[in-house]
């Protein structure tokens, strides 16, 4: 796919700011220190970025999936901890809102998050519902004016600096396995609500995630987002375009881990040469490029399937699950080609090499990408 003009115009805006703002001070300080930087959040909502996907009429840009692709590609090529700031709000955070929400939802929520003054984040996995995310078992039941909701959330990326989180809770106990299960908006303020310590992560440090623990909490029943037992199919939705961000994502790390590779195989010299002169280095090379494009086209084409309204779930795991291996296997190639300064802190392909692990466990594992494609393939007759 060749980009038009608009796209390739924004890719040029996302990659300056990227590389003007994402200091190397600051990607260490982040890395070193796990800490949410505030300021580049403010900064990346003053610019727009939040809402990039988010409709005009909500405070938002109004872009489409390829736009949010490109951004989260750009900056993850950068950092892929400061790829998330930007990410929730078009994504996990907002994409919900965007699709299952009443009028009087969007015009709540949806504006302070294109704006950055409000973090929404998405909770669904729990302590003994990962992959089996229809596992669910926090609970929510219908009280009067009302739902009161326990139980508990795990891994909530962004859960420390949110202000709401979107819930997936069981409202109908007699239902079986993924039915039955609602979503609701929350606030993190209200009593019951509590949250865990920050998660000590391999990488992604610069983004904290915890548990959100809740002890009945009770929320009005504006709260509830999308028809009532209806959530789990709202989920899955909003997961088909969070895979295609982490694809992109995924991209980025990939093609930082070529970038760093060809500077220094010209750079490094071994028996009187530029390592990049031998074939086992060159060779390494040209397999990272390759997976890297094969990967990007994949996420270009699933998003052009979801701008186009088209059924786009196979396409965005086929995306995530590629490209999301493509990472770690350049990611691997990139720490072999420095050698022992690869695996110090000096050099950035260490990060990488922590940062690309996440993209093939997040938002559903590689596996789950496969059972997802297969599940597709065989309930369709002839794969397309
Ligand atoms: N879009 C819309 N609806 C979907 C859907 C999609 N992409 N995928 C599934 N659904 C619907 C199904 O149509 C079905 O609806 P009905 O109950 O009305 O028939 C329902 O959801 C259940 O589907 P399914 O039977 O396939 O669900 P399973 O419990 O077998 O789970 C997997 C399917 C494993 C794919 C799902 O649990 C999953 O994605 N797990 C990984 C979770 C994840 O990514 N977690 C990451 C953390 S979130 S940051």
């Amino acid at each position: 796919m060749i980009l038009d003009r608009k796209h390739e115009l924004e890719r040029k805006l996302f990659r300056q700011f990227a590389e003007m703002e994402f200091t190397k001070e600051l990607q260490d300080r982040l890395d070193e220190t796990g800490e949410f930087d505030w300021d580049m959040h403010r900064k990346m909502a003053r610019y727009g970025f939040m809402g990039v996907r988010i409709p005009r009429e909500f405070g938002g840009a109004g872009g489409d999936y390829l736009s949010y692709a490109l951004m989260i590609e750009e900056f993850a090529r950068m950092d892929a901890a400061l790829s998330i700031y930007a990410n929730t709000s078009n994504s996990l955070g907002g994409g919900p809102l965007m699709m299952a929400g009443t009028q009087e939802q969007k015009e709540k929520y949806l504006p302070p998050i294109a704006s950055g003054e409000k973090i929404m984040v998405f909770a669904l996995t729990e302590p003994g519902a990962g992959s089996d995310a229809g596992g669910t078992t926090t609970t929510a039941v219908e009280d009067g004016d009302g739902f009161v909701l326990n139980g508990r959330k795990t891994f909530v990326s962004g859960a420390p600096m949110a202000d709401w989180c979107l819930v997936f809770a069981k409202t109908d106990p007699t239902a079986r396995g993924s039915r039955g299960i609602s979503m609701f908006v929350v606030d993190l303020h209200l009593p019951g609500v509590s949250l865990g310590a920050s998660e000590k992560k391999m990488g992604i440090n610069g983004y904290p995630t915890c548990d959100v623990v809740m002890e009945d909490v009770r929320v009005p029943k504006d709260c509830l987002v999308g028809p009532l037992h209806k959530g789990f199919s709202i989920a899955m939705k909003t997961l088909d375009g969070g895979r295609l961000g982490m694809a992109a994502q995924a991209v980025g790390i990939a093609q930082s881990c070529l970038d760093e590779s060809v500077a220094y195989a010209k750079e490094r010299k071994q028996f009187g040469q530029p390592i990049g002169n031998f074939q086992g280095i060159s060779f390494m090379i040209a397999e990272m490029a390759t997976e890297i494009e094969a990967a990007r086209q994949l996420v270009y084409h699933a998003a052009e399937l979801k701008d186009a309204g088209k059924d786009a779930t196979m396409a965005c795991s086929m995306a995530k699950f590629y490209a999301a291996e493509a990472a770690n296997r350049c990611a691997y190639k990139a720490v072999q080609i420095h050698g022992g300064y690869g695996y110090s802190r000096d050099y950035k392909v260490e990060r990488l090499y922590r940062d690309a692990r996440i993209t093939s466990i997040y938002e559903g594992t590689s596996q789950i990408q496969e059972v997802v494609i297969a599940g597709q393939l065989l309930k369709k007759t002839g794969g397309r």
